[in-house]
């Protein structure tokens, strides 16, 4: 499962945010970690299709920092595998676009600390010869980036170069989404959009912390008081599980029906390892259909019957949505 930390100013919202998803999900076994369910329509219709007894949704463990921007936070961001940048904007004073650009520039120091050492380090072993010298040229290369202030995503990094660089975990480097926490009056059709980049996601913290307690109709009844249509807690799951670079494929029957997550651009048998490692180790081939034909053909065993099912083998990259069911033998 892959880990969001949730980062941001102080008073941003960061921990009304976190409590809104520590209601809607589960707590990941600590009390600063909340495991929440990847929104995923397809599911409930493939059970249905199926008559599956049991719906797994893949998930998401959302993690509130302690610490925040100190090095102590900075190190545990580290660990994480995409950000979720939380800036405020209701209340007086507020400065989104500010706030975003303060959480930034502490994301560009950072890195520039943690590499200035290694770059330190590789500078002497390039001395010694032709490994330590790519290692130190990388390290260059990024450090006059980050100097610049600017963070290396936006650098023109190659395959290996990026190699070298995730060994330093650089925070720059990690996907990230941007959560705009507004106030009740900037809410509903017509309120204007905070000023913030076209992909900022829109929510009210404090309004979904109270909605994710409540029962679908009562939420329902909250969220159209403030002119809204969906909590937009879903919004942030889904954009931050979308950032990851991961894709979901499923898998159905009438046990269960289950959503899973695999890194994008792997091959079958990688795909069934995440399911099992004997399905990966006896991994003899898979039988794949796209979500969308399969919902054509009415279920599958129909889908069977009409051919519709591809045969794929070892070298096959599973794509977005594609429902498998893996043949293996151990
Ligand atoms: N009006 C309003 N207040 C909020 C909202 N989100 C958080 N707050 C308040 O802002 C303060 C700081 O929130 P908190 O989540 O603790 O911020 P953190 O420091 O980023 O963890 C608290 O008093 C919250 O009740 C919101 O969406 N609207
Ligand atoms: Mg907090």
């Amino acid at each position: 499962m892959k880990s969001v930390g949730i980062i941001g100013m102080p008073y941003s919202g960061k921990t009304t945010l976190f409590t809104a998803l520590t209601k809607a999900g589960s707590a990941g076994g600590r009390s600063n970690q909340a495991v929440v369910e990847v929104p995923d329509e397809r599911i409930d219709a493939l059970a249905h299709i199926e008559a599956s007894k049991k719906r797994v949704a893949a998930k998401v463990r959302f993690v509130d920092v302690p610490g925040g921007l100190t090095a102590q936070g900075i190190a545990e961001f580290r660990n994480m595998d995409a950000l979720c940048i939380v800036v405020r904007c209701f209340g007086a004073g507020a400065d989104p676009g500010g706030e975003l650009a303060s959480v930034e520039a502490e994301l560009v120091l950072a890195d520039l600390t943690s590499l200035e050492n290694g770059l330190g380090k590789a500078r002497k072993r390039a001395r010694g010869g032709a490994e330590g010298k790519v290692e130190a040229e990388v390290l260059e290369k990024a450090y006059a980036v980050l100097d610049g202030e600017r963070p290396l995503r936006e650098a023109d990094l190659d395959g290996d170069e990026l190699k070298v660089l995730r060994g330093y975990g650089p925070l720059t480097l990690k996907p990230w989404i941007l959560v705009a926490n507004i106030g009740e009056d900037a809410m509903g059709a017509g309120a204007p959009a905070p000023p913030l980049p076209g992909t900022a996601i829109a929510i009210n913290a404090s309004l979904e912390a109270e909605v994710a307690g409540l029962d679908d109709s009562d939420a329902a009844e909250l969220l159209e008081g403030f002119g809204v249509e969906e909590p937009g807690l879903s919004r942030v799951i889904a954009a931050c599980y979308r950032a990851l670079d991961l894709i979901t494929f499923l898998t159905t029957g009438t046990d269960e029906t289950r959503a899973w997550e695999v890194r994008r651009g792997a091959k079958a048998p990688e795909a069934a390892g995440v399911i099992h490692t004997d399905l990966e180790r006896g991994f003899i081939r898979a039988e794949a259909i796209a979500y969308d034909d399969l919902v054509v053909a009415g279920s599958w065993d129909e889908a069977k019957a009409a051919g519709r099912l591809r045969v794929e083998g070892k070298g096959y990259a599973v794509q977005e949505g594609d429902v498998l069911n893996i043949r293996f033998a151990v």
